[in-house]
């Protein structure tokens, strides 16, 4: 299983390139990635000071209590990998949730060598005197989030699932952020069979065995259904 931000959309979170989309009012390398971030500290704490405003009270919709319903049933044998940084997997029940571009209501120390771990952080910032310091180490807190050119998290436990599992299922991606996008290619060489769901065709179609076509909510739980048969 993988998801990306289109499984949000219809819980009111903006997707990134579709209309309304988050990289619409900003350009990314101005504020997802480590260069971005050294540059200007402030404007990227107000880029996801303004997503964890937006995305604090949505609510999951029926296509994630669809997945949460598959994990109770499935149990080990589902691997859920988000692309997204909200919580509305958990907030519908998964237990299980491997977010490999990391989470939005979590910061880190920006220092590499620093050993204090991710913390959960809800807190916005918009001032320069607000940013937060290290208690550690005194170095400037950062979203805790793959940017741009960093290695994303968890890719060995995702790579393992990959070679392991029948079905591939994909949820909400434009499938051209990589290596999320060449995820599918990796369990599909392997025999899985290859699903997407989603409203328009990925940038990597081709390498779906099966493209449900429609959004999450209402095409999500049908395609569940039929697994949990
Ligand atoms: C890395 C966290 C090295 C931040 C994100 C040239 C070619 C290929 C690759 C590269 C290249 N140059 C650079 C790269 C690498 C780069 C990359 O892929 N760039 C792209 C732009 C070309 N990748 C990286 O830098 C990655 N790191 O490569 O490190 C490495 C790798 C492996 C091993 C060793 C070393 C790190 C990338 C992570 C960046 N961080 N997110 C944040 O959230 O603020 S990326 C962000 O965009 C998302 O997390 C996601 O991954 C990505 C794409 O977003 P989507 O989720 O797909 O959302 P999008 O808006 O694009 O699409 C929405 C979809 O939903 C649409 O398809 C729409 O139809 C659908 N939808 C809409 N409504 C609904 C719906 N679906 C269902 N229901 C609905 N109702």
């Amino acid at each position: 299983m993988l998801t990306g931000a289109g499984i949000s959309a219809e819980s009111g979170i903006p997707t990134f390139r579709g209309v309304n989309g988050l990289w619409n009012g900003w350009r990314i390398e101005e504020v997802a990635s480590p260069r971005a971030f050294e540059r200007d500290p402030l404007l990227v704490w107000r880029f996801y000071s303004e997503r964890r405003a937006g995305a604090k009270g949505k609510e999951p919709h029926a296509g994630h209590h669809a997945l949460a319903d598959l994990e109770a049933a499935l149990g080990e044998r589902m691997f859920l990998c988000t692309q997204n940084v909200d919580h509305l997997h958990e907030r519908a029940g998964s237990r299980r949730v491997t977010h490999m571009h990391g989470r939005l209501f979590q910061s880190r120390c920006s220092h590499p060598a620093c050993t204090l771990a991710p913390f959960d952080d809800d807190r916005v910032y918009h001032e320069r005197e607000s940013l937060p310091n290290c208690p550690s180490c005194g170095s400037l807190v950062r979203p805790h989030i793959c940017w741009f050119g960093e290695v994303p998290f968890e890719l060995e436990r995702i790579e393992t699932a990959l070679l392991a599992c029948d079905l591939c299922l994909v949820v909400g991606t434009s499938g051209v952020v990589y290596p999320a996008a060449g995820f599918v290619e990796v369990a599909r060489a392997r025999g899985a069979r290859t699903v997407y769901v989603g409203p328009e065709e990925p940038g990597n179609a081709t390498a779906f065995d099966e493209l449900v076509h429609g959004p999450a909510s209402v095409r999500l739980p049908e395609v569940v259904a039929t697994l949990s048969r």
